[in-house]
Protein backbone atom coordinates (compact mmCIF):
# COMPACT_ATOMS: atom_id res chain seq x y z
CA UNK A 1 0.00 0.00 0.00
CA UNK A 2 1.33 3.70 -1.12
CA UNK A 3 1.04 6.30 1.15
CA UNK A 4 -1.66 7.83 -0.95
CA UNK A 5 -3.52 4.67 -0.27
CA UNK A 6 -2.82 5.08 3.46
CA UNK A 7 -4.28 8.48 3.26
CA UNK A 8 -7.45 7.54 1.66
CA UNK A 9 -8.17 4.39 4.24
CA UNK A 10 -7.53 6.64 7.23
CA UNK A 11 -10.15 5.31 10.16
CA UNK A 12 -12.58 8.24 11.49
CA UNK A 13 -12.55 6.14 15.06
CA UNK A 14 -15.61 6.68 17.19
CA UNK A 15 -15.60 2.80 18.68
CA UNK A 16 -17.34 2.07 21.59
CA UNK A 17 -15.10 2.42 24.85
CA UNK A 18 -14.46 -0.30 27.15
CA UNK A 19 -16.39 1.54 29.68
CA UNK A 20 -19.33 1.79 27.72
CA UNK A 21 -19.30 -1.89 26.61
CA UNK A 22 -18.97 -2.95 30.31
CA UNK A 23 -22.27 -0.88 31.02
CA UNK A 24 -24.15 -2.01 28.28
CA UNK A 25 -23.40 -5.45 29.68
CA UNK A 26 -23.77 -5.36 33.15
CA UNK A 27 -27.28 -3.11 32.28
CA UNK A 28 -27.94 -5.92 30.06
CA UNK A 29 -27.29 -8.95 32.50
CA UNK A 30 -29.33 -7.11 35.52
CA UNK A 31 -32.55 -7.21 33.39
CA UNK A 32 -35.05 -9.84 34.68
CA UNK A 33 -34.68 -11.11 31.15
CA UNK A 34 -31.15 -10.90 30.88
CA UNK A 35 -30.09 -9.65 27.46
CA UNK A 36 -26.73 -8.34 25.71
CA UNK A 37 -26.81 -6.30 22.56
CA UNK A 38 -26.22 -7.99 19.59
CA UNK A 39 -24.08 -5.38 18.22
CA UNK A 40 -20.88 -6.55 20.62
CA UNK A 41 -21.10 -9.77 18.23
CA UNK A 42 -18.85 -8.28 15.95
CA UNK A 43 -15.12 -8.80 17.56
CA UNK A 44 -12.42 -10.20 15.27
CA UNK A 45 -13.48 -13.58 15.54
CA UNK A 46 -16.87 -12.62 15.31
CA UNK A 47 -16.53 -10.38 12.09
CA UNK A 48 -14.86 -13.86 11.12
CA UNK A 49 -17.35 -16.27 12.09
CA UNK A 50 -20.22 -14.14 10.39
CA UNK A 51 -18.87 -14.00 7.45
CA UNK A 52 -18.69 -18.06 7.60
CA UNK A 53 -22.71 -17.73 8.39
CA UNK A 54 -22.77 -15.88 5.24
CA UNK A 55 -21.32 -19.07 2.99
CA UNK A 56 -23.63 -21.33 4.86
CA UNK A 57 -26.21 -23.31 2.72
CA UNK A 58 -29.24 -23.25 5.23
CA UNK A 59 -28.41 -19.33 5.28
CA UNK A 60 -29.84 -18.23 2.22
CA UNK A 61 -29.49 -14.26 3.04
CA UNK A 62 -26.77 -13.19 1.11
CA UNK A 63 -26.90 -15.39 -1.38
CA UNK A 64 -30.33 -14.56 -2.34
CA UNK A 65 -29.88 -10.86 -1.61
CA UNK A 66 -26.73 -10.82 -4.27
CA UNK A 67 -28.41 -12.83 -6.96
CA UNK A 68 -31.29 -10.30 -6.58
CA UNK A 69 -28.66 -7.43 -6.87
CA UNK A 70 -26.86 -8.74 -9.60
CA UNK A 71 -30.44 -9.70 -11.81
CA UNK A 72 -31.14 -6.12 -11.51
CA UNK A 73 -27.85 -3.78 -11.09
CA UNK A 74 -28.74 -2.23 -14.45
CA UNK A 75 -32.26 -0.94 -13.17
CA UNK A 76 -30.43 0.10 -9.20
CA UNK A 77 -28.09 2.15 -10.94
CA UNK A 78 -30.25 4.06 -12.70
CA UNK A 79 -32.13 4.66 -10.53
CA UNK A 80 -28.60 5.77 -7.72
CA UNK A 81 -27.36 7.78 -10.42
CA UNK A 82 -24.23 9.49 -10.51
CA UNK A 83 -22.20 11.40 -8.77
CA UNK A 84 -23.70 9.87 -5.55
CA UNK A 85 -21.92 9.94 -2.58
CA UNK A 86 -22.62 6.39 -0.89
CA UNK A 87 -22.75 5.65 2.65
CA UNK A 88 -23.01 2.08 4.11
CA UNK A 89 -24.13 1.69 7.23
CA UNK A 90 -22.44 -1.52 8.95
CA UNK A 91 -20.88 -2.45 5.73
CA UNK A 92 -18.90 -5.84 6.80
CA UNK A 93 -16.65 -7.21 4.14
CA UNK A 94 -18.44 -5.18 1.52
CA UNK A 95 -19.09 -8.25 -0.85
CA UNK A 96 -22.61 -6.70 -1.87
CA UNK A 97 -21.07 -2.56 -2.03
CA UNK A 98 -18.73 -4.07 -4.69
CA UNK A 99 -21.34 -4.77 -6.86
CA UNK A 100 -22.50 -1.27 -6.08
CA UNK A 101 -19.11 0.11 -6.87
CA UNK A 102 -18.26 -1.78 -9.89
CA UNK A 103 -21.32 -0.42 -11.83
CA UNK A 104 -21.94 3.50 -10.09
CA UNK A 105 -20.97 6.08 -12.30
CA UNK A 106 -18.52 8.23 -10.94
CA UNK A 107 -19.64 8.11 -7.56
CA UNK A 108 -18.46 11.22 -5.12
CA UNK A 109 -16.94 8.99 -1.84
CA UNK A 110 -17.77 5.64 -0.13
CA UNK A 111 -18.23 5.75 3.44
CA UNK A 112 -18.25 2.85 4.92
CA UNK A 113 -19.05 2.64 9.17
CA UNK A 114 -18.39 -0.65 10.95
CA UNK A 115 -18.24 -1.49 14.29
CA UNK A 116 -15.37 -4.18 13.92
CA UNK A 117 -12.09 -2.14 13.48
CA UNK A 118 -9.73 -4.47 12.39
CA UNK A 119 -12.27 -5.44 9.46
CA UNK A 120 -12.75 -1.94 8.30
CA UNK A 121 -9.46 -1.19 8.01
CA UNK A 122 -8.58 -4.11 5.79
CA UNK A 123 -11.32 -3.57 3.34
CA UNK A 124 -11.13 -0.17 2.72
CA UNK A 125 -7.47 -0.88 2.06
CA UNK A 126 -8.63 -3.46 -0.25
CA UNK A 127 -11.62 -0.80 -1.60
CA UNK A 128 -8.54 1.96 -1.95
CA UNK A 129 -6.62 -0.37 -4.28
CA UNK A 130 -9.62 -2.00 -6.41
CA UNK A 131 -11.03 1.68 -6.87
CA UNK A 132 -8.29 4.39 -7.09
CA UNK A 133 -10.23 7.20 -8.03
CA UNK A 134 -12.80 6.93 -5.26
CA UNK A 135 -12.30 8.84 -2.00
CA UNK A 136 -12.47 5.87 0.89
CA UNK A 137 -13.70 7.46 4.37
CA UNK A 138 -14.18 4.85 6.77
CA UNK A 139 -15.86 5.18 10.07
CA UNK A 140 -15.68 3.02 12.84
CA UNK A 141 -18.72 3.15 15.53
CA UNK A 142 -21.84 1.71 16.59
CA UNK A 143 -23.98 3.32 14.44
CA UNK A 144 -26.62 3.23 16.56
CA UNK A 145 -24.31 6.05 18.67
CA UNK A 146 -23.99 9.35 17.89
CA UNK A 147 -21.16 10.33 15.90
CA UNK A 148 -20.01 12.71 12.92
CA UNK A 149 -20.01 11.78 9.66
CA UNK A 150 -16.80 12.89 7.69
CA UNK A 151 -17.40 15.23 4.67
CA UNK A 152 -16.12 14.37 1.81
CA UNK A 153 -13.80 16.63 -0.54
CA UNK A 154 -15.80 15.91 -3.90
CA UNK A 155 -19.11 17.64 -3.90
CA UNK A 156 -21.73 14.77 -5.10
CA UNK A 157 -25.26 15.46 -6.50
CA UNK A 158 -26.91 13.46 -4.07
CA UNK A 159 -26.54 10.77 -0.87
CA UNK A 160 -27.15 7.41 -1.14
CA UNK A 161 -27.24 5.07 1.96
CA UNK A 162 -26.66 1.36 1.93
CA UNK A 163 -28.02 -1.10 3.84
CA UNK A 164 -28.04 -4.08 3.09
CA UNK A 165 -28.25 -8.09 5.03
CA UNK A 166 -31.44 -7.13 6.56
CA UNK A 167 -29.31 -5.80 9.52
CA UNK A 168 -32.78 -3.56 10.09
CA UNK A 169 -34.55 -6.56 10.85
CA UNK A 170 -31.81 -6.62 13.76
CA UNK A 171 -33.99 -3.47 15.26
CA UNK A 172 -37.15 -4.15 17.61
CA UNK A 173 -39.87 -1.96 15.93
CA UNK A 174 -39.50 1.32 18.11
CA UNK A 175 -35.85 1.49 17.28
CA UNK A 176 -36.10 0.34 13.36
CA UNK A 177 -38.30 3.30 12.92
CA UNK A 178 -36.07 5.84 14.77
CA UNK A 179 -32.83 4.80 12.58
CA UNK A 180 -34.65 4.76 9.56
CA UNK A 181 -35.66 8.55 10.59
CA UNK A 182 -32.13 9.25 11.32
CA UNK A 183 -31.18 7.65 7.96
CA UNK A 184 -33.82 9.83 6.22
CA UNK A 185 -32.45 13.19 7.70
CA UNK A 186 -28.48 11.97 6.41
CA UNK A 187 -29.84 10.88 2.97
CA UNK A 188 -30.98 15.09 3.18
CA UNK A 189 -33.17 15.91 0.11
CA UNK A 190 -33.15 14.05 -2.98
CA UNK A 191 -31.57 11.28 -0.67
CA UNK A 192 -32.28 7.65 -0.80
CA UNK A 193 -31.97 4.30 0.82
CA UNK A 194 -31.32 1.19 -0.85
CA UNK A 195 -32.04 -1.88 1.79
CA UNK A 196 -32.29 -5.60 1.80
CA UNK A 197 -35.05 -6.81 3.95
CA UNK A 198 -35.32 -10.46 5.38
CA UNK A 199 -39.23 -11.77 4.61
CA UNK A 200 -41.41 -14.28 6.42
CA UNK A 201 -41.23 -17.30 4.97
CA UNK A 202 -41.44 -20.82 5.78
CA UNK A 203 -40.77 -21.32 9.33
CA UNK A 204 -38.56 -24.63 9.02
CA UNK A 205 -36.58 -22.45 6.43
CA UNK A 206 -35.62 -19.92 8.99
CA UNK A 207 -35.21 -22.18 12.02
CA UNK A 208 -32.45 -23.67 9.81
CA UNK A 209 -30.97 -20.27 9.22
CA UNK A 210 -30.18 -20.03 12.35
CA UNK A 211 -29.37 -23.62 13.61
CA UNK A 212 -27.26 -24.78 11.16
CA UNK A 213 -25.85 -28.30 11.00
CA UNK A 214 -22.02 -27.17 11.56
CA UNK A 215 -23.11 -25.15 14.29
CA UNK A 216 -21.41 -21.80 13.02
CA UNK A 217 -24.13 -19.87 14.52
CA UNK A 218 -23.92 -21.49 17.80
CA UNK A 219 -20.29 -20.65 17.91
CA UNK A 220 -21.02 -16.76 16.81
CA UNK A 221 -23.56 -16.51 19.43
CA UNK A 222 -21.14 -18.03 22.02
CA UNK A 223 -18.15 -15.87 21.25
CA UNK A 224 -19.76 -13.25 22.36
CA UNK A 225 -19.23 -15.03 25.98
CA UNK A 226 -15.52 -15.21 24.71
CA UNK A 227 -15.37 -11.74 23.96
CA UNK A 228 -16.68 -10.35 27.70
CA UNK A 229 -14.51 -12.86 29.20
CA UNK A 230 -11.39 -11.54 27.43
CA UNK A 231 -12.31 -7.85 27.14
CA UNK A 232 -14.36 -7.20 30.74
CA UNK A 233 -12.33 -9.79 33.08
CA UNK A 234 -15.71 -11.97 32.72
CA UNK A 235 -15.45 -16.12 33.83
CA UNK A 236 -18.48 -17.21 31.81
CA UNK A 237 -17.81 -21.08 31.38
CA UNK A 238 -18.66 -21.79 27.68
CA UNK A 239 -19.52 -25.04 28.21
CA UNK A 240 -21.98 -23.96 30.68
CA UNK A 241 -24.12 -22.47 28.10
CA UNK A 242 -25.98 -23.53 25.35
CA UNK A 243 -27.16 -22.13 21.61
CA UNK A 244 -30.97 -21.61 21.38
CA UNK A 245 -32.37 -19.96 18.13
CA UNK A 246 -36.22 -20.19 17.19
CA UNK A 247 -39.23 -18.48 15.39
CA UNK A 248 -41.86 -16.38 17.42
CA UNK A 249 -44.53 -15.96 14.84
CA UNK A 250 -46.54 -13.79 16.83
CA UNK A 251 -43.57 -11.23 17.05
CA UNK A 252 -42.50 -12.17 13.29
CA UNK A 253 -38.67 -12.78 13.97
CA UNK A 254 -35.76 -15.27 15.62
CA UNK A 255 -34.91 -14.79 18.41
CA UNK A 256 -31.52 -15.82 19.80
CA UNK A 257 -30.52 -16.71 22.79
CA UNK A 258 -27.97 -18.26 25.28
CA UNK A 259 -29.33 -20.96 27.56
CA UNK A 260 -27.67 -21.83 31.02
CA UNK A 261 -26.99 -25.01 31.63
CA UNK A 262 -27.01 -25.33 35.46
CA UNK A 263 -27.44 -23.09 38.45
CA UNK A 264 -24.37 -21.48 38.37
CA UNK A 265 -22.57 -17.90 38.84
CA UNK A 266 -20.89 -15.57 36.65
CA UNK A 267 -17.89 -13.41 37.69
CA UNK A 268 -17.45 -9.75 35.77
CA UNK A 269 -14.34 -8.28 37.42
CA UNK A 270 -15.73 -8.18 41.25
CA UNK A 271 -19.25 -8.58 40.40
CA UNK A 272 -21.31 -11.61 40.68
CA UNK A 273 -24.05 -12.64 38.38
CA UNK A 274 -26.07 -15.40 38.82
CA UNK A 275 -27.75 -17.74 36.50
CA UNK A 276 -30.66 -20.32 37.17
CA UNK A 277 -30.51 -23.61 35.16
CA UNK A 278 -32.61 -23.10 31.90
CA UNK A 279 -32.25 -19.34 32.55
CA UNK A 280 -31.45 -17.27 29.48
CA UNK A 281 -29.50 -14.35 27.89
CA UNK A 282 -31.37 -13.27 24.80
CA UNK A 283 -28.45 -12.02 22.45
CA UNK A 284 -30.30 -11.32 19.52
CA UNK A 285 -33.92 -10.60 17.54
CA UNK A 286 -33.90 -10.91 13.56
CA UNK A 287 -37.35 -9.29 12.44
CA UNK A 288 -38.84 -11.17 9.31
CA UNK A 289 -41.30 -8.39 7.34
CA UNK A 290 -43.95 -9.16 4.81
CA UNK A 291 -43.74 -5.66 2.12
CA UNK A 292 -47.12 -4.46 3.66
CA UNK A 293 -45.36 -3.92 7.03
CA UNK A 294 -42.36 -2.75 5.64
CA UNK A 295 -43.76 -0.46 3.20
CA UNK A 296 -45.49 1.62 6.65
CA UNK A 297 -42.52 0.96 8.61
CA UNK A 298 -40.93 3.01 6.36
CA UNK A 299 -44.11 5.41 5.90
CA UNK A 300 -43.63 6.17 9.23
CA UNK A 301 -40.01 7.01 8.97
CA UNK A 302 -40.68 9.69 6.21
CA UNK A 303 -39.51 7.18 3.40
CA UNK A 304 -41.85 6.23 0.30
CA UNK A 305 -41.02 2.62 -0.89
CA UNK A 306 -40.52 3.50 -4.92
CA UNK A 307 -38.97 0.03 -6.00
CA UNK A 308 -39.16 -3.34 -4.74
CA UNK A 309 -36.78 -6.12 -6.22
CA UNK A 310 -37.50 -9.79 -4.54
CA UNK A 311 -36.79 -13.35 -6.13
CA UNK A 312 -39.42 -15.88 -7.64
CA UNK A 313 -40.51 -16.85 -4.09
CA UNK A 314 -40.50 -13.91 -2.08
CA UNK A 315 -37.78 -15.00 0.27
CA UNK A 316 -35.67 -11.81 0.72
CA UNK A 317 -35.97 -7.66 -1.00
CA UNK A 318 -33.93 -5.54 -1.86
CA UNK A 319 -35.79 -2.01 -1.62
CA UNK A 320 -35.36 1.58 -2.91
CA UNK A 321 -36.98 4.20 -0.81
CA UNK A 322 -37.02 8.06 -1.24
CA UNK A 323 -37.61 10.84 1.21
CA UNK A 324 -41.09 11.50 1.33
CA UNK A 325 -41.76 15.15 0.50
CA UNK A 326 -42.75 15.94 3.78
CA UNK A 327 -39.34 15.10 5.51
CA UNK A 328 -38.04 17.51 2.57
CA UNK A 329 -39.28 20.70 3.74
C1 LIG B 1 -26.47 -9.23 10.64
N1 LIG B 1 -27.79 -9.85 10.76
C2 LIG B 1 -28.68 -9.38 9.73
C3 LIG B 1 -27.77 -11.32 10.89
C4 LIG B 1 -29.22 -11.86 11.02
O1 LIG B 1 -29.57 -12.73 10.24
O2 LIG B 1 -29.95 -11.36 11.87
C5 LIG B 1 -26.94 -11.77 12.08
C6 LIG B 1 -27.02 -13.24 12.30
N2 LIG B 1 -27.34 -13.82 13.42
C7 LIG B 1 -27.30 -15.12 13.28
N3 LIG B 1 -26.99 -15.40 12.04
C8 LIG B 1 -26.79 -14.24 11.40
Amino acid sequence: MDSNEARRTQINDFKPEREYFYTEVLNGLRKAQKELPSKYFYDERGSYLYECICTLDEYYLPRMEIAIMETHIKEIIELLGPNACLIEYGCGNCTKTRILLDHLPDPAAFVPIDIAGEQLLRVSQELASSYPGLEISPVCADYTSNFELPAPKKPSDRTIVYFPGSTIGNFDPVPARNFLEHIASVCGPGGALLIGVDLKKDTNVLHHAYNDREGVTAAFNLNLLERINRELDGDFQLDNFQHYAFYNPRESRIEMHLVSLRDQIVHLGDLSIPFNKDESIWTESSYKYNLDDFKQLAADAGFQVEKVWTDERQWFSVQYLVKTTAYNL
